[in-house]
């Protein structure tokens, strides 16, 4: 079965996570990604965090599958030359150079215009084109703390937390396999290339809209009703941390179940619905709370929220997460167990739905790694293994009409 898309020819100019996780996607679904790396070194996750002695790291092995690696050094005229023809043939370059980069390169928007008018040219930059901070070099929590990630992540009584999912490099990479699948359906239409943008700040903030709606709330009430602080302790002019309250406007919390006091991560997730008042209550054995005052709307319960949920961690005392959630999910309650790495790397839903893909590198060995999380009818998607450095250099020259005397010269002279 041909990939979806199949033909698409894509200059992968990225490095570390942001720029490589979104071109991933797009070697996934069929796209033909070359990366482009320096010769000798590669992408600086090649070496960041190895396990295994020279062999290239899982850091770069799972954001680097199903593609091409071409070594060309950018700064030499053989280097430009073989980068000008690439562009030429190409469809898309993707590039998350600090600022400036590629313009000191010689590649400027309207030099690749001139070569390409279809070209797409997709880039990530810390901040947005115009921004007071556009001139600085940005990396994940840095991000995340632009972006109101870390200033609503925490506790209340802690520092900004940023979080371990990677809201400021992966997100961003989505955001733009986004921007780029756009430019390529509107390049149908026109013909015509364009150049898409998207910064690691915006892309965090797009995450966080629910916590600009908060602010835009608390200016107006002075409280916010969802939040752990309601109604018994303190609120100022900003939107403060909320533990592991739930976004929306249902109450939730991170509880402790069976063998906690051993077991960092012995807890569920627990979600008190309003509509599932009923079966939480008989499910806690508490029938009496279903038609209380005290308890049956969700107003009535807010100010003893935090009694329900140590009411709850006391029903869960004698039970693992495992089992709470077997008992939960015949009430229908929205609740889930907050599951280990470990766990995750050996569940079998995850293998079988291959969003856990093994996948068997010629250095490495065997390693996990994700798979597409999204899932297609009619597109199999399969994980192969990341290039090793420079493992497509002389198949790709050769593609752009180079001899193999040529492509020898090129080696000497060190421009691959
Ligand atoms: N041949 C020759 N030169 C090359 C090359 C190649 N194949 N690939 C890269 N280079 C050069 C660049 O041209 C640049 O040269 P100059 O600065 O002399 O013009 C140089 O390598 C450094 O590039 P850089 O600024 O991108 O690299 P850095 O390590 O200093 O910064 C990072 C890394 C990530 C902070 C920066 O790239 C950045 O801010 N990118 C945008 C935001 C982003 O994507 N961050 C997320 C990264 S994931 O956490």
């Amino acid at each position: 079965m041909s990939k979806p898309l199949e033909g698409i020819k894509i200059i992968d100019f990225t490095h570390v996570q942001a720029g490589p996780a979104c071109t991933q996607l797009l070697a996934w679904f069929g796209a033909d990604v070359i990366k482009v790396e320096r010769p000798g070194a590669g992408d600086v996750t090649r070496s960041q965090l190895r396990h295994v002695k020279d062999a290239d790291a899982l850091y770069f092995t799972m954001l680097n599958s199903n593609k091409r690696s071409l070594t060309l050094d950018t700064k030499t005229a053989q280097g430009k030359e073989v980068l000008t023809k690439l562009i030429k043939e190409s469809d898309v370059m993707v590039e998350n150079f600090g600022p400036g980069a590629l313009d000191r390169m010689g590649f400027t928007w309207e030099h690749i215009q001139s070569l390409n008018p279809g070209m797409i040219l997709a880039s990530v930059k810390g901040f947005s084109e115009g921004h007071a901070y556009e001139d600085l070099k940005v990396y994940e929590n840095v991000a995340q703390c632009a972006g109101g990630a870390a200033s609503t992540t925490g506790f209340w009584d802690g520092p900004p937390t940023v979080s371990a999912a990677a809201l400021g490099d992966s997100n961003t990479g989505m955001h733009l396999a986004i921007g780029i699948l756009t430019a390529l359906h509107q390049k149908t239409k026109t013909g015509k290339g364009q150049k898409v943008a998207v910064s690691m700040q915006d892309s965090v903030l797009n995450l966080c809209r629910v916590k600009l709606r908060d602010q835009q709330r608390l200016d107006a009430l002075g409280y916010l009703e969802e939040y752990p602080q309601y109604p018994h302790g303190e609120f100022s002019d900003v939107v403060p941390r909320g533990g592991n309250a739930g976004g929306g406007g249902q109450p939730g919390w991170v509880l402790k179940c069976k063998g906690w006091e051993t077991d960092p991560n012995a807890y569920i997730y627990f979600t008190i619905q309003g509509h599932a008042w009923a079966p939480i209550c008989k499910a806690l054995g508490k029938p009496e709370w279903i038609d209380d005052p005290a308890y049956n709307t969700a107003e009535a319960r807010q100010d003893k929220i935090f009694d329900i949920f140590a009411f709850i961690e006391s029903w869960l005392a004698d039970k693992t997460k495992f089992e709470a959630i077997d008992i939960l999910r015949k009430f229908d309650i929205p609740c889930a167990p907050v599951l280990s790495m470990k766990e995750i790397a050996n569940d079998p839903s995850l293998r079988k739905s291959g969003t856990v893909v093994e996948v068997d590198h010629p250095k490495l060995g065997k390693y996990l790694t994700v798979g597409s999380p999204i899932k297609f009818s009619d597109v199999e998607v399969e994980i192969t293994a990341s290039p090793l450095l420079g493992q497509h250099t002389n198949e790709v020259l050769a593609d752009l009409g180079y001899s193999q005397e040529e492509i020898a010269a090129m080696h000497d002279a060190k421009a691959v």
